[in-house]
């Protein structure tokens, strides 16, 4: 290519940003991505360059990263021995479990809930592993149908805890105990709930619950935290071994996840976050978060719209006649929102950045 030189180049980035819409413009209502804090912004630009793919150029990255791990294990109660990993995102945390689950047990077939993300489909075909999937009643997974989804070739049982359509989630304690008495390991997928359910008063839905052996979240989505950032948290960290291969250019003696080299900026600006905000900060957040979605809810049925299934988190989704023109009238009036195909629907999520005054101006556009 011809050289633009740094001037027309910067006018030409903005001039794309510019046609991006934005969190903090309030238009965006249904994504499950949120605005970074300020401070994820701040901290990720100071750790542009590092690579935790060879940390020992990178000490204080490293340490940084391994509080930030520590942090995770604590907040999703999990013993000791448990050992999280910070990886790219919802998608790879599902691989990495359905990949060290085939390496661990040697079998090939998942049973999975109907609500389950797209992210397992990518998985299976790279991993040459089997889905079952299982129906769901009224968008939670079933214990009793799981369970009879089992056989002796089971690798995993996956349920998920904040689905991605209507944001409910499933009883993980019942399943815990199904996959338990089945032998089975249970990985729970809280790419979504998984920052959301530590700051509620809710029974335990994490690694206290004895079957469950693997538990997600992402700081990229309600964490506030810089793209890409996700955690994928072991009950038995020996497990990550099952993947492990020898890296003999590097300062390490072995890697257990896909990225080689390995952006520290995402890693800086979700301890970042988690340092300023600390879990005080995080569960006034999401007070206001869950406060607004129920008062969103009870506008959309005021207004005569039914809902798909009452929000048990920030997710709040109801029918439409025709959910693909509403989204697009909606749209032209500056408001995106996002369709549900599969109940004919449209989601909203009241993520951090979302305002009532934005809620306000859908329910009037409505
Ligand atoms: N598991 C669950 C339960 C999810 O909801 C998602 C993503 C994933 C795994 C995969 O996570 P990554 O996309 O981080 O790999 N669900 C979001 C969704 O489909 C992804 C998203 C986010 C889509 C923001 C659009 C958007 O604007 O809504």
């Amino acid at each position: 290519v011809e050289a633009w030189g740094i001037r027309r180049v910067r006018s030409a980035l903005r001039a794309a940003r510019k046609k991006d819409h934005s969190f903090s413009s309030g238009e965006i209502l249904g994504s499950m991505c949120t605005a970074p804090h300020a401070i994820a912004a701040e901290a990720h630009a100071l750790f542009l360059e590092t690579n935790l793919g060879d940390p020992d150029h990178f000490p204080g990255t490293t340490a940084i990263e391994t509080e930030l791990l520590e942090d995770f294990r604590v907040l999703l109660h999990a013993p000791k021995k448990a050992q999280a990993r910070f990886l790219t995102g919802g998608t790879e945390a599902n691989i990495m479990a359905m990949y060290v689950a085939r390496e661990k047990t040697g079998k090939t077939e998942v049973v999975l809930p109907e609500q389950a993300h797209f992210s397992f489909e990518k998985a299976a075909r790279l991993l040459g592993m089997t889905l079952k999937w299982v129906p769901s009643h009224g968008g939670r997974s079933h214990p009793g149908e799981m369970a009879k989804a089992i056989t002796k070739h089971t690798a995993l049982v996956i349920c998920v805890a904040g689905s991605t359509e209507l944001g409910l989630v499933d009883d993980v304690r019942a399943i815990g105990r199904m996959a338990k008495a089945a032998g089975v390991p249970l990985h729970v997928d809280g790419a979504f709930g998984g920052y959301i359910l530590p700051f509620l008063n809710r029974p335990s839905h994490d690694l206290r619950v004895a079957g469950v052996w693997s538990f997600s979240l992402d700081p990229h989505k309600v964490g506030m935290s810089t793209i890409p950032g996700g955690i994928l948290c072991l009950r038995d960290g020996s497990d990550w071994d099952y993947v492990a291969v020898e890296t003999p250019y590097v300062s390490t003696d072995k890697q257990t996840q896909l990225q080689g080299t390995r952006p520290g900026g995402a890693v800086a600006a979700a301890w970042a976050v988690h340092r300023t905000l600390g879990d005080a900060g995080f569960s006034k957040i999401i007070d206001r978060c869950m406060k607004l979605s129920r008062w969103l809810a009870a506008g959309l049925e005021k207004k005569g719209y039914e809902l798909v299934a009452q929000p048990d988190l920030t997710v709040v989704t109801f029918r439409a006649e025709n959910p693909v023109a509403l989204q697009e009238s909606l749209s032209n009036a500056g408001i995106r929102v996002n369709v549900v195909p599969r109940f004919g629907a449209i989601r909203i999520v009241v993520n951090p950045h979302v305002t009532k005054a934005a809620l306000q101006k859908l329910l009037d556009a409505l």
